[in-house]
C-alpha cells in the first residue's frame, strides 16, 4: 500500500482527524503528530502524548475487501506491526502483545492501539488504526503506573520515523495476509507473541485463566465454573498479580 504521510507539530488526535478525512483519503494515508492534546484511547479514555516523546500516528485502510469479520482483525495486525517494529529496532525478543491492544516489556505498557472503521450499513467502507508508542519518556505520572517507554524499558532512544518506517512495513505484509486469509493466521502469530495467554487474568467481575482466542479474536477465559469469551473493546483484563 502506498503511504503519503502528513506530519502535524501539534493536532488535537491523529484518528479524529483521519475519520474526517477518511471519505475522501486514499487508503494508506497517514497521519503523524509530534504531539496531541486530544489523544484518545478506547471508550474516550485520554491518551497522553507529549511533544517529541513518543509516535503518535494512525493509518487509513480502505479497501473493497474490508468486511466485519476481517476488520475486528485489524487492531491485532497493528499488534503484530509494532511489536514486530520494536523487536526490529530494540534487538528485544521479550516485547510481547497484552491483549487486546497493548505492547508491552517488563510489565510496562510500551504501546496502545486504538482501530475505528465507518459502516456503510453492516459493511466498513474505512478503518483508522491509529498508533501511540512511547518512545523516549523517563518517567511517567503517578497516574500511569503501568506506563513505560522504549528508553525506560530498554535503554535505546528510537526516533519516531524510524518506527513509524519499520511499523508501515510489517503493517503492509500483514494488513494483505488479513484481507486474503482472514484472522486466524493473524491470532496464530499473536498467539506466539502473547503476554495474556495462560495468565490469571480478570475482566470485570470474572477471574481465570486466559485459555486461547476464538476466531473473531475474543479472548477464552476459562474460569473455576467453566468457560467465558470476552470481546474486544468490552472490559479491561488486567492480571492479578500485575499489568499483563
Ligand atoms: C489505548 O487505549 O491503548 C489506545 C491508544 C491509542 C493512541 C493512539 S495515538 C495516535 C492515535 N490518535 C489518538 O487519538 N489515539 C491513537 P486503552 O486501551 O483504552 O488505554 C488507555 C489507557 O492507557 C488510559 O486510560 C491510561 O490509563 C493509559 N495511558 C494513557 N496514556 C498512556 C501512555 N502514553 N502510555 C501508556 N499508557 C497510557
Amino acid at each position: 500500500m502506498d503511504h503519503e504521510i502528513r506530519r502535524f507539530e501539534q493536532i488535537d488526535s491523529t484518528n479524529a482527524l483521519l475519520k474526517k478525512l477518511a471519505g475522501e483519503a486514499d487508503n494508506g494515508l497517514t497521519l503523524w503528530a509530534d504531539s496531541q492534546t486530544a489523544g484518545r484511547g478506547r471508550l474516550d479514555r485520554k491518551w497522553v502524548s507529549a511533544a517529541g516523546e513518543g509516535a503518535w500516528f494512525s493509518v487509513l485502510v480502505k479497501d473493497e475487501r474490508l468486511s466485519r469479520d476481517n476488520a475486528a482483525g485489524l487492531v491485532f495486525v497493528c499488534a503484530l506491526a509494532a511489536a514486530g517494529a520494536l523487536r526490529q529496532l530494540t534487538g528485544r525478543t521479550d516485547i510481547g502483545i497484552k491483549w487486546p491492544n497493548d505492547i508491552v516489556l517488563n510489565g510496562k505498557k510500551l504501546a496502545g492501539i486504538l482501530c475505528e472503521c465507518g459502516l456503510e450499513g453492516e459493511k466498513p467502507v474505512w478503518c483508522v488504526c491509529g498508533v501511540g508508542i512511547n518512545l523516549t519518556q523517563e518517567r511517567f505520572d503517578d497516574s500511569l503506573p503501568w506506563a513505560g517507554s522504549v528508553k525506560s524499558e530498554t535503554g535505546i532512544a528510537c526516533a519516531p520515523r524510524d518506527v513509524i518506517e519499520a511499523f508501515l512495513a510489517a503493517f503492509d505484509r500483514e494488513t494483505e495476509r488479513l484481507l486474503s486469509q482472514g484472522t486466524a493466521p493473524i491470532l496464530k502469530d499473536i498467539a506466539g507473541l502473547s503476554a495474556t495467554l495462560g495468565k490469571t487474568v480478570r475482566a470485570g467481575d470474572i477471574t481465570g485463566t486466559a485459555a486461547g482466542f476464538l476466531p473473531d479474536g475474543s479472548l477464552r477465559i476459562q474460569t473455576a465454573e467453566g468457560e467465558t469469551v470476552v470481546h474486544a473493546g468490552d472490559v479491561s483484563v488486567r492480571g492479578l498479580y500485575g499489568y499483563v
